[in-house]
């Protein structure tokens, strides 16, 4: 069963709400927010995809402050899955990202990625 695109719409306002309340200190972040704004919504997915598919000699090139936000699904790479993760919650409902989300928070799974001003 698939929520209805107003319903994703929704769903996804009322998160960009608690995640903008969210945003601040060093070291923590939110799953999903590539952007670091705050706010978890779809130009996230196009900063995910914009690092995951160009080149970085291009001018719409994005480094995501964060590598551990921009790995939606949590397994450590940052791929065209958590692309298709974060449009998945964002326009139809799906599951939630991995946490920390939809609060800031430590990344508490081991990985390589990290966020670019942790101690
Ligand atoms: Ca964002
Ligand atoms: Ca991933």
């Amino acid at each position: 069963m698939h929520a209805s695109p107003r319903g994703g719409w929704i769903a996804a306002a009322a998160v960009a709400l608690l995640c903008a309340a969210a945003h601040g200190a060093n070291g923590v972040f939110i799953r999903g927010d590539a952007t670091d704004d705050g706010v978890v919504d779809a130009r996230d997915a196009a900063a995910i995809a914009s690092y995951v598919f160009g080149r970085p000699d291009h001018p719409w090139y994005f480094t995501p402050p964060c590598l551990d936000a921009a790995d939606v699904d949590d397994d450590g790479a940052v791929d065209v899955r958590d692309v298709q993760a974060l449009m998945e919650f964002l326009m139809r409902g799906g599951p939630w990202p991995c946490a920390p989300f939809p609060k800031r928070g430590l990344d508490t799974t081991p990985d390589r990625l990290h966020y670019k001003n942790a101690p």
